[in-house]
């Protein structure tokens, strides 16, 4: 048993918890499958981990670099708030967790094992479950799995005494909700992509799914009329330049983050160590913010070099393993498909309707504050414009954003409040977790084990409703998009 815990428990912290290393191993085993030669297969592990490599690098690059300047502003004024962010969000659960429920988090590695077996059991038995997308981003698993653990043991304080039974029911509700969500996204990733063969696995995928049904609701094609999407605007004049993607986002970021680190000032910037004594000002703020270019294009090529890889050996294990199923990755794969534009004017909106939720926060003198954090306020907004503007165009991608911005502030406010996180300085607040988490936990706070069942049954419905709503394409759209399109346009 120990051998088992311990080689559990190098594969867990080495590859499950590393979406690089987990994306080089289901492309090893994807290409194995396929019967290739072995230097094929070594050239494809090896693409996919550098490509993915080369993502991670780009899109922590974004976070390390932008991600003081907003927390930098709770400083600067001296605010008492919590930032909303998922790192933050882990070291909230890690510092208070065994203060507020006598209990640390030694099982998180357990727990993520169960919940990960529970995955791949329910895309396994796809014939009945629906479920079609397992998922491999290993580094929002482990943040989930920290904040649900908090959440659930607030909501069922009956489970601290029994380890076991807690264990289960985390693992069962998790890994429903990991399978669910994917598995809603499975559509539209292939919509957006045309059938690139993966579905995103990260912390908006209700938020995606629901933003992009309300695009084609509200703001999508009505007879005879298309909608106008971002890349179909023709910008007048000067503003044709925007129309460059690298033009724009380096433009833009320049405005609104130059305006913070206005703000922030001089004083500030060099005693915390961002700029040197007696650097230029205006220099540091465009050096800082064409940054946010430099580091999206690098997430780009990313995207590239390992995307192809992980979908063509997929094709191994769809076929032979979990037949019908696709790959979940991290939401940023997106940022390489749809419009490139989306992707700032959405972070831009999505910041708008935050900053706006928190001024309603001060004005109504919420006992908890919030500071933006900026993996909600981009990853999230971003990746929900890039959907709504493939379906209801710029105006989709502009309001949307918007809404969910103010979604994010309003609802991390309330769960972290009501659940005492935001005593420890900050939550997770990406979509989900600020809109579906605190819906299910009050159920089970409500309903107690009733609401266990609750919440897992209605979790593992709605993919036997996305499944009747459409028999025939369900399946098709993952084993043959191509087939799939010519019956829809029939
Ligand atoms: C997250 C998180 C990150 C980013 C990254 C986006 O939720 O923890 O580091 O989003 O995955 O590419």
């Amino acid at each position: 048993m120990n051998i088992l815990l311990n080689v559990w428990s190098y594969f867990a912290t080495n590859i499950l918890q590393k979406p690089a290393f987990m994306i080089g191993l289901i492309v090893m085993i994807g290409y194995i499958l396929l019967r290739k030669p072995w230097y094929d297969v070594l050239a494809g592990v090896i693409k996919a981990i550098v490509g993915y490599m080369i993502l991670a690098a780009g899109s922590s690059g974004l976070v390390s670099n932008f991600r003081p300047v907003l927390v930098g502003l709770k400083d600067k004024f001296n605010l008492d708030a919590m930032v909303i962010d998922p790192y933050f969000g882990q070291n909230a659960v890690t510092a208070g967790v065994e203060e507020v429920f006598g209990k640390g988090f030694g099982d998180a590695m357990i727990l993520l094992l169960i919940a990960f077996i529970v995955n791949i059991l329910l895309v396994r038995f796809s014939k009945y479950t629906k479920l079609r997308a397992l998922f491999t981003t290993g580094h929002v698993q482990v943040q989930q799995a920290a904040t649900a653990y908090w959440l659930i043991m607030f909501a069922l304080p009956g489970l601290l005494t029994h380890n076991l039974l807690l264990i289960v029911v985390m693992a069962v509700i998790l890994g429903a909700y990991w399978a669910v969500g994917s598995n809603l996204l499975v559509k539209p990733c292939q919509e957006v992509t045309d059938g690139a063969g993966f579905t995103l696995a990260h912390q908006q995928m209700f938020g995606v799914a629901i933003n992009y049904w309300l695009a084609g609701k509200l703001f999508g094609n009505k007879k005879g009329k298309e909608v106008k999407k971002i890349d179909d605007i023709e910008l007048p004049g000067f503003m044709s330049i925007f129309n460059e993607n690298m033009v724009c986002t380096s433009i833009l970021m320049t405005i609104f983050f130059g305006a913070i680190l206005l703000v922030l000032g001089r004083t500030w910037l060099t005693e915390n160590g961002f700029m040197k004594e007696g650097a230029s000002m205006l220099f540091y703020i465009i050096e800082t913010c064409f940054n946010f270019s430099v580091y999206l294009a690098i997430l780009q090529l990313g995207v590239r070099t390992f995307v192809t890889e992980l979908t063509q050996s997929f094709q191994g294990i769809a076929d032979k393993l979990l037949p019908g199923s696709v790959p979940g990755v991290d939401c940023a794969v997106i940022f390489g498909f749809g419009s490139a534009n989306a992707v700032p004017l959405g972070f831009l909106a999505g910041f708008l309707g935050q900053i706006i939720a928190i001024v309603a926060l001060i004005a109504l003198k919420s006992p908890v504050l919030v500071i933006c954090g900026f993996v909600p306020v981009f990853f999230d907004n971003a990746t929900i414009a890039i959907f709504a503007n493939e379906k209801g165009g710029i105006k989709a991608a502009l309001i949307l954003p918007f809404i969910s911005g103010l979604c994010q502030v309003f609802g991390s406010a309330i769960i972290a409040g009501w659940v005492g996180m935001a005593a420890y300085g900050g939550y997770l607040g990406m979509w989900d977790w600020a809109v579906v988490w605190p819906v299910m936990t009050a159920v089970m706070k409500f309903l107690s084990y009733a609401g266990v069942a609750i919440v897992a049954i209605g979790l593992l419905l709605i993919p036997q409703l996305e499944y009747r709503a459409d028999k025939e394409g369900y399946f098709k759209v993952v084993e043959d998009y191509e087939a799939y399109k010519e019956m829809k346009n029939k």
